[in-house]
């Protein structure tokens, strides 16, 4: 047998970074070194990006499903630092590497970890306990993951769960009160921070004093019976007003930290409202006022504006650097407004940096300041290196894995479950308006309120007077002005056919009446093409009529976490026959249509060179090209994915044109 060797370097390795997780893709070395068995191994180093140097990752990360051994050609890491640069280094090996004294064949992933919800807090103490309160301290979780904005302090009476009470704190302790003495009570604590609540502590009980003992360890000078006696007047009359007011469990109003909020539950009925809540800036008296609220002033010796990269409504956008003192100088965009101003465009402009000065997301663009004192007046935020979602899409068309693709969705999802949580309806969700690092990190962008809709050329005037982006606007939102987190989701399904068709136009060229007619109709934009069924799925529930009946962000982004963590389930396509029926309700004759002959079609579309392969192989008529598929593309030869796309959105577009009586003479 002749000799092995060990394999060469895996290839084509790519990366899809969700939070504190990285899950890592490759295809196998292109020379196994002559054996079949050949595994891979993953090395994690963590790495300070400013002193240039890796240290080894230690135990606490997880391989799943391991890190050595590794016979698929994936793998996923957990449990890895928020905000953190790790370098992979995958590693093919075989049975005779060992032995090979040559270097070891790799390829290495850089990424960059988000923000992630802190870990759970486990060291939870008791402080003072007396009849009616239990003073708690505990500590700040082994990995906060950001910084800690605020606990979560859930508690109930032992087998009373579905009566809890939620105290708020932004310190490490708190007092419950008004508790029954001699009875145990269960908290449980979490932490927030801008990624969100970490998951709720373990359960922690304890025991309030009994009365008698209380009264003694008071040493209070008044009788046990005394007090036994007032306790029970005061349980009499709770009970009676209880009873009287037909409810069993209220707002307490019990003495409190000012920190603290407090709020009483029973069923799950009484919903927790936002845990912070977007403010209108328009409800500011004075706009001025609402700027400074949310937005740090700048100083403009700061700022260094480098070249100009786009033009917004207000004026240039410019891509520069800010150095604040004590800090490290960061890359930003800065949109400034154009000298000439009015008032009201001063106030629209900057009432911009008020909404996104309110958010704190990892997948919500951050704002960096505002400068209002000095000429020109300029929104500072951070710098999203390839821009814009759409055109960066268009530029690099079909060069994405589908992971990456879910990646980027998933990115847009957490930052609208975000906005949602906060009570902020976005109006304008397109991928025009998210923007994309170079990590491939998405935000969502693009904050106004009616001033969104003005400066963007999609919207268009309605016959009730507003302005509306229709083509990503649900229904009910287009007829009667009903914009809720419900229709955002609709416009975050007409996004996921964007990013999916790699920036293609939603409708392609129908006319916006035709686009409302054939969605009021009941059809729907076909699945794009390669288009897993999991995520065309999602689409169409994000496109249901009924707004109650379509998902809710939180469901969205747990469904995507769930296709990243299972790639298989990507692997089903949507079948390439089915992708236009649901558009195409009753079929019509394409025989009837804008083309008189497949050659002339074809040489519309720049596609004349398969004519002959068309009429040789049958598909001599409009009639019988309205069949052919992607596979019977392929069959006949047309193997360049871009050709494949030409011819078969091209028969989309004209059957979506005849369902809707708009195919051109
Ligand atoms: O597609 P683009 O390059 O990305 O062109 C538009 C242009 O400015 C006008 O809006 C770009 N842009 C806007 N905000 C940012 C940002 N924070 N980072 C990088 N580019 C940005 C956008």
């Amino acid at each position: 047998m002749a000799c092995t060797r060990p394999p060469s370097a895996p290839r084509n390795a790519i990366s899809n970074v969700n939070e504190t997780s990285v899950f890592l893709e490759w295809i196998p070395p292109a020379d196994t070194g002559g054996r079949k068995d050949v595994s891979y191994y993953i090395a994690c180093k963590k790495c300070n990006s400013h002193a240039g140097v890796c240290d080894e990752c230690g135990g606490h990360v997880r391989y799943l499903p391991r890190q050595i051994g590794l016979k698929n050609t994936s793998v996923m890491m957990v449990d890895l630092l928020a905000h953190t640069n790790y370098t992979f280094e995958i590693e093919a090996v075989n049975g005779v590497s060992d032995l090979s004294p040559g270097a070891r064949q790799y390829v290495s992933v850089n990424v960059t970890t988000n923000q992630a919800a802190p870990s759970p807090v486990t060291n939870v103490k008791k402080g003072k306990i007396a009849k009616n309160s239990i003073s708690l301290s505990w500590q700040e979780p082994d990995r906060p993951n950001g910084i800690i904005l605020e606990y979560e302090i859930k508690y109930f009476e032992k087998d009373q769960e579905t009566s809890y009470t939620i105290i708020k704190s932004k310190e490490t302790t708190i007092t419950a009160e008004g508790l029954k003495p001699a009875s145990v009570y269960v908290f449980q604590i979490r932490a927030r921070t801008a990624a969100g609540y970490g998951v709720f502590s373990r359960r922690f009980e304890f025991e309030t004093i009994p009365v008698s003992v209380a009264a003694s360890s008071d040493q209070s000078q008044i009788p046990i019976i005394a007090v036994s006696v007032t306790v029970g007047v005061i349980l009499l009359a709770v009970v009676i007003g209880f009873l009287l007011s037909g409810r069993r469990c209220g707002y307490s109003k019990a003495k409190q930290d000012p920190e603290e909020e407090k709020m009483h539950f029973h069923n799950g009925h009484i919903k927790l409202p936002g845990v912070r809540t977007y403010i209108d800036p328009h409800t500011y008296e004075d706009p001025n006022q609402a700027v400074h609220e949310f937005a740090k002033e700048i100083e403009a010796s700061c700022i260094t504006i480098e070249r100009v990269i786009g033009a917004g409504e207000f004026g240039e956008v410019c891509s520069g650097r800010l150095k604040l003192p004590g800090k490290r100088e960061l890359p930003v965009a800065i949109k400034t407004l154009k000298v000439g101003y009015t008032e009201k465009q001063r106030r629209d402009f900057l009432g911009e940096a008020s909404i996104m000065g309110q958010f704190d997301h990892p997948n919500i663009i951050h704002l960096e300041g505002v400068v209002t004192k000095s000429k020109p007046v300029m929104i500072v935020t951070e710098y999203m290196e390839n821009g814009s979602l759409d055109t960066f899409l268009k530029k690099n068309d079909g060069q994405f894995t589908v992971i990456q693709l879910v990646g980027m969705l998933r990115g847009i999802a957490a930052g609208m479950k975000y906005l949602s949580d906060m009570g902020y309806v976005h109006r304008d969700l397109a991928a025009r308006n998210i923007l994309i690092n170079s990590n491939l990190v998405c935000k969502v962008s693009d904050f106004g309120l009616s001033r969104v809709l003005e400066d963007d050329p999609e919207a268009a005037y309605t016959t009730r007077g507003g302005k509306i982006p229709i083509r990503w606007t649900a229904p009910e939102a287009i007829a009667f002005r009903k914009f809720t987190s419900a229709s955002d989701v609709w416009s975050y399904g007409i996004v996921m056919w964007e990013v999916v068709s790699y920036g293609e136009r939603p409708y392609w060229e129908m006319t916006n009446q035709d686009v409302i007619k054939a969605v009021e109709e009941g059809y729907r934009l076909p699945s794009p093409m390669d288009c897993p069924a999991a995520l065309y799925q999602l689409m169409l529930d994000c496109w249901q009529k009924e707004r109650n009946s379509r998902p809710k962000f939180d469901e969205i982004v747990s469904m995507l976490d769930k296709l990243i963590r299972n790639p298989s389930s990507l692997k089903t396509l949507v079948n390439a026959s089915s992708r236009v029926s649901n558009l195409l309700a009753e079929h019509g004759s394409l025989g009837s249509g804008a083309y008189r002959s497949v050659g002339e079609w074809l040489e519309a579309i720049k596609m004349g060179r398969y004519t002959e392969i068309f009429m040789e192989n049958g598909y001599s008529s409009m009639d019988a090209v309205a069949q052919v598929t992607l596979e019977d593309l392929r069959r006949l030869g047309v193997t360049l994915v871009g050709h494949q796309k030409k011819i078969m959105n091209s028969l989309q577009e004209m059957k979506v044109q005849l369902v809707n009586g708009m195919v051109p003479l």
